[in-house]
């Protein structure tokens, strides 16, 4: 029987060998031994896909390949996801999310969206390459005080500001977050959104933050 350390490495490189068959079982035996669905994702699929991107800066890898390693990835988060526990009393609020127009990159976006659902809010996902004015009417549409956004292309990123604008024309009480690789804290606030977060394991207590700065200014 394969060590909880020898499983997160096969979780690991099998994304990074785009090894799908390989993930899945591990996947399965993670699940079998009652390890934390949580750990096995951040730290084997994720850390994995973040090894893939290094290798595609550096040209070792090119589309092909990383298409492959992400369905990997999403093959092992299959079987993991199911097994992540609802945390208990978390806050009751909504978020719409989404990866923005021109952008198919939705990893980032389906860690963070998995984190917002395991807090047990309500997550509107839009999914990828979405049109801008759909994040305004399902903003509308559900009445989230939450709006969330990712973008992996410096092209797509000024795509948010627009959203942005657009939102806060409609409805100035909502509060948007940005994330993604070409997004900084700086970004988020030259664009005029209310929050930020690098990581998907963050994501949620900035969603939090922003939420409690919301509801008291509506207090005023
Ligand atoms: C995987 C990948 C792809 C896959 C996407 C598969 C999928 N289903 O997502 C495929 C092969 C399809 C792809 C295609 C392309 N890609 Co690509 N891709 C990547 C790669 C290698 C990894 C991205 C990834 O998944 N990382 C792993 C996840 C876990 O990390 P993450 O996405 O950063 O997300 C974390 C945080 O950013 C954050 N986060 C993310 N979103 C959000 C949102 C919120 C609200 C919050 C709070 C946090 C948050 O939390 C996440 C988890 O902690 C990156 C390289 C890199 N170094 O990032 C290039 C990269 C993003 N791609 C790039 C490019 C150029 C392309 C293509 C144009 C290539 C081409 N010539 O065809 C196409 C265009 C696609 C398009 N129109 O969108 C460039 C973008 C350059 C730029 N700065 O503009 C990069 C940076 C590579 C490079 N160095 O050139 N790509």
């Amino acid at each position: 029987m394969a060590t909880k350390e020898e499983l997160i490495e096969q979780l690991k490189n099998g994304v990074i060998e785009y090894q799908e068959d390989e993930v899945k079982e591990a996947a399965q035996a993670w699940v079998d031994d009652k390890l934390e669905a949580l750990e096995g994702i951040m730290d084997g699929l994720a850390a994995g896909m973040e090894v893939v991107g290094e290798m595609y800066d550096r040209n070792e890898y090119f589309v092909p390949e990383v298409l492959m390693c992400a369905d990997a990835l999403y093959g092992g988060l299959a079987i993991l996801r199911p097994h992540v526990p609802k945390q208990e009393g978390g806050l009751n609020a909504q978020v719409v999310i989404g990866s923005i127009q021109g952008d198919v990159h939705d990893i980032g976006k389906n860690l963070v969206k998995m984190m917002f659902d395991v807090a047990g809010w309500d997550v509107h996902d839009l999914g990828r390459d979405v049109p801008l004015e759909n994040f305004v009417e399902e903003q509308l549409r559900t009445d989230s005080e939450v709006v969330a956004m990712s973008a992996m292309m410096t092209t797509t990123m000024l795509g948010m500001k627009k959203v942005i604008a657009m939102i806060k024309e409609k409805n100035p009480n909502v509060a948007i977050m940005l994330g993604g690789a070409p997004v900084t804290k700086d970004v988020a606030n030259l664009f005029g959104a209310d929050g930020y977060a690098e990581s998907a394991g963050n994501a949620v207590s900035e969603g939090i933050k922003m939420i409690g700065r919301l509801r008291e200014m509506q207090k005023k």
